[in-house]
């Protein structure tokens, strides 16, 4: 039996109108791979796994609250989803609309969007519109543009979004037995960790799975969370997670607080740092995507975080290939050389 979704797997436990149909891509059912490397290099004696979210269908997280979202509009006959992203919503948005022949409208910040997911949004067929402004201006736009017209909103202010998004925090659940002691993840407009932090409440109350502490993750340009206020002009090489104006600001915080946990910052140097840790475990992650597990080595470093003989999720949540570009300029290019046996043996062997 092929898989389904999240939607059809988890549908008993998620809020949604009658009316919403199937629209899949086999999303979710993505591996927990446990990381002892990496957990020993930061100080061992507990263990680390990644909730690694990049083998998605579309390379990112955001494909399990998509398909519910897509689902619920595609259910009530609407013809056309519009969404603000930095470019893992407007792929998703874009695949999801596609499988059922919906308009898709994705508007992107002006230069700021990896390629991977600007392509992706592009291949899926989607109208890319970018936006002389931040990720936040186009939000503001497109939430004014559904509210006048016939058009459905597949931000993660939409609901649906989140009630898909839960699904994460059940397979986790179901693969290790009950919820981890703490769960590390990047936060940007925070509709994961609030969906994340709703999903192991209800699966606690439903199944007494227990409850992780919770980390949230910003990078530092980026920490409207953590600095109390919102940035107008946020900036990091996460571009992900690139906003000012989280539009769950506040419920991430209450997430982060309710579970004991807590909301904190790293620098671009960390996340980038972090990235090429996890890829010598074998898992190679967009920058974002490493932030979370960046936050936990700050606060191990720190002495800020006990984790002793304790289990540590941590969520990437997209596809390294997502931003290949980040790659080319952080790492060192590939030696060249002659098409000969005798160049490739010295530099192999070490020869001068
Ligand atoms: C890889 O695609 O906001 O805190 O428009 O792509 O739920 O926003 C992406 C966010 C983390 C942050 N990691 O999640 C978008 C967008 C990756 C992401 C986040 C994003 P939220």
């Amino acid at each position: 039996m092929p898989a389904r979704g999240v939607f059809a797997h988890y549908r008993e436990f998620m809020d949604v109108p009658a009316h919403t149909v199937e629209v899949t891509l086999s999303e979710g059912d993505t591996p927990l791979i446990p990381v002892p490397k990496l957990a020993e290099e930061l100080g061992g004696g507990f263990e680390l796994f990644v909730k690694f979210e990049g083998m998605n269908p579309t390379g990112s997280f955001k494909d399990r609250g998509m398909t519910v979202a897509i689902g619920e509009a595609h259910g009530r006959q609407a013809k056309t989803v519009i969404c603000a992203s930095t470019g893992n919503t407007a792929a998703s948005a874009a695949a999801y609309a596609a499988r059922c022949d919906m308009r898709a409208i994705v508007t992107i910040p002006e230069g700021k969007v990896a390629a991977g997911k600007l392509a992706g949004a592009v291949a899926y067929g989607a109208e890319v519109i970018q936006i002389d402004g931040s990720f936040d201006d186009a939000l503001s736009l497109v939430v004014q543009i559904s509210q006048q017209h016939p058009i459905a909103l597949v931000n993660s202010l939409n609901p649906y979004r989140l009630e898909g998004q839960k699904s994460a925090a059940f397979e986790i659940c179901d693969t290790l037995g009950s919820a981890p002691d703490w769960l590390c993840l990047p936060v940007g407009n925070a509709g994961n960790i609030s969906a994340y932090w709703m999903g192991f409440r209800q699966y606690n109350q439903h199944k007494g799975t227990g409850l992780p502490q919770v980390l949230g993750v910003q990078a530092a340009g980026s920490a409207p969370l953590v600095l109390g206020h919102p940035v107008d002009k946020p900036e990091t090489v996460a571009t992900a997670i690139r906003i000012g104006r989280p539009a769950r600001g506040e419920q991430a915080l209450e997430a982060a607080e309710e579970s004991g946990g807590r909301i904190i910052a790293v620098t671009d140097d960390e996340i980038l740092h972090m990235q090429r840790r996890l890829a010598a475990s074998g898992v190679w992650v967009e920058p974002a995507s490493a932030a979370g597990l960046a936050g936990l080595a700050r606060q191990l470093c720190e002495g800020k975080m006990d984790v002793r003989g304790k289990r540590v999720v941590g969520v990437c949540t997209g596809h390294g290939m997502k931003d290949p570009d980040i790659i080319a300029k952080s790492m060192p290019s590939p030696q060249k050389l002659p098409s000969e046996l005798r160049a490739l043996e010295d530099a192999i062997l070490g020869r001068a």
